[in-house]
């Protein structure tokens, strides 16, 4: 039985679902797990999803995903924009990293366009609201045994 692919989500999304529904569509983050688990399962694999809204607490996963993860799907939210301790940490978990995003950041404020994330990524999946979480899982199954 392989190791789970950890999905992480950083500050805001335990909104999800609750407010902006025409950025971030209706899918509350319960239901994003829910698609999650049933792509994982078709998959034979397994997830292990959390939400934070702490920086600290997100590094403190990544650092635990080098060890017990296979691969590891990130959504940092905003802290994608602005965190190098979450790239460092990223980039020290040498397991592999898909960067997902609900929205298509790239087509959205200037100050999005870049990502720290994308630095240790091997991929991105952006701007398929929920299904960019399933699609990432898929990708990151792909990656890792
Ligand atoms: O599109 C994405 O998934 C983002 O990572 C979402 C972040 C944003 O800063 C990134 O540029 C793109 C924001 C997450 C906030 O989530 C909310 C959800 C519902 C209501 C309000 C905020």
């Amino acid at each position: 039985m392989s190791k789970p692919i950890y999905v992480l989500s950083g500050p805001n999304l335990n909104l999800l679902g609750v407010r902006e529904p025409e950025i971030y569509g209706k899918a509350t983050l319960e239901d994003v797990r829910r698609l999650c688990e049933a792509r994982a399962k078709a998959l034979g694999r397994t997830i292990e999803f959390r939400q934070s809204n702490h920086e600290g607490e997100l590094i403190d996963w990544i650092q635990e995903a080098r060890t017990k993860a296979s691969a590891l799907v990130i959504n940092p939210a905003g802290y994608g924009h602005t965190s190098v301790a979450i790239l460092d940490a990223l980039k020290a978990a040498n397991i592999p990293v898909v960067e997902c995003h609900l929205s298509n950041p790239a087509a959205r404020e200037e100050f999005r366009r870049h990502t720290y994330v994308s630095l240790a990524a091997n991929g991105l999946v952006s701007g398929f609201g929920a299904a960019s979480y399933e699609l990432a899982v898929e990708a990151a199954a792909g990656l890792s045994a």
